[in-house]
């Protein structure tokens, strides 16, 4: 249920009955995010002065060094998530491997593991474009106490218990599932809380936003370049629109609540697609479906997929449910 002015603190613990595997330790782990978005906000806030404070791979006055964005924001979810001893594992779209956290300590019970994407979309940063962080959190299936394996972060999306973003826009918000429906909370920076600003966010079933980098026109599958000209089409009143910031957070974010879809395809240059299953889709895809929106890859449920590596790329499609249907009929017309 909620609640005026309620805070994303509150919102967590209050909902946390209504979680099937109860424990506090979800909350927890919630909460550690929280607090690591809030720290990666500050940093991301300052990043226009950097003329003044120096740039990445400088020394600043105080003697620190100053690391790149996405650098800084990755270590401070690991560091966050580490020191608290909440999880077992982190996979993270900035290191090569997973991190095992006191795995060799048989008292370690912690059981959840978390895939993130600590700043996606870094190259808007310079430019003063929004960008977000990704989070997916599973269960692990290999027993507590034991070392965390690969096979407890390579599971399918649709085992996911969580998955949020955080969008660092005109204003910062993080919107969240735990299988639940959808919920974002807007942070007041004068105070420092999240506020629940958005709940039940839902997809509208029909949009009329169309988000894709048509830059590789001339590259992608044939059912998507026709998708895109039905878009175009000027048959009496041209419904469609095009929208691309060219980060997937505030796209996804902005189609949600207006309606559209967001896609990128495979091409020859990124043949398997650009954007990763387990750091960005899958989280995405669990959001989307969360409030009654799709996402796929042109014929496969995204969280349908059975991932064979850490940083597997996919095609994506997601947004409004008629939208990506109509996009899947374009492709599924091509292949016969
Ligand atoms: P990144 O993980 O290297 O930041 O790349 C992911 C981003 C997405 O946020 C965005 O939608 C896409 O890459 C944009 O790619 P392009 O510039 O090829 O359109
Ligand atoms: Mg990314």
């Amino acid at each position: 249920m909620s609640k005026p002015n309620q805070t994303l603190g509150e919102f967590i613990i209050e909902n946390q009955t209504s979680f099937k595997y109860t424990s506090g330790e979800l909350s927890r782990l919630l909460n550690s995010i929280r607090l690591a978005a809030k720290v990666v906000n500050h940093e991301v806030n300052k990043a226009g002065l950097v003329d003044i404070i120096g740039n990445a791979g400088d020394t600043n006055i105080q003697g620190e060094d100053q690391q790149k964005l996405d650098v800084y924001a990755n270590d401070k979810f690991i560091q966050t998530l580490t020191k608290r001893n909440i999880v077992c594992g982190i996979a993270s779209e900035e290191e090569d491997d997973f991190i095992a956290i006191n795995s060799q300590d048989e008292n370690n019970q912690n059981k959840y593991v978390v895939l993130i994407d600590p700043l996606d979309g870094s190259s808007n940063i310079d430019v003063n474009v929004s960008v977000g962080t990704i989070f997916s959190i599973y269960r692990r299936v290999t027993p507590l106490g034991t070392p965390v394996t690969l096979e407890d972060f390579l599971q399918k999306g649709s085992a996911q218990v969580a998955a949020g973003y955080v969008v660092y826009g005109t204003s910062t918000m993080l919107v969240y599932t735990t299988g639940d429906g959808v919920n974002g909370f807007t942070l007041n920076p004068a105070i420092g809380s999240y506020y629940l600003s958005h709940p039940n966010m839902e997809f509208p079933k029909d949009g009329n936003i169309y988000s894709v980098n048509e830059g590789n026109y001339s590259d992608f599958p044939i059912g998507i370049k026709k998708y895109i000209k039905y878009c175009q089409q000027d048959e009496g009143e041209r419904p469609y629109t095009s929208r691309y910031i060219g980060s997937l957070v505030s796209d996804f974010h902005r189609n949600m609540i207006k309606g559209g879809i967001y896609m990128y395809p495979k091409s020859s240059k990124n043949p398997k697609g650009k954007l990763r299953l387990l750091y960005e889709c899958n989280p995405i895809a669990f959001i989307a479906e969360q409030a009654n929106g799709k996402a796929s890859d042109g014929f496969t449920r995204i969280m349908d997929i059975t991932p064979t590596e850490l940083h597997e790329r996919v095609p994506f499609i997601c947004g409004s449910v008629n939208m990506v249907e109509k996009a899947e009929e374009f492709m599924r017309n091509e292949e016969k």
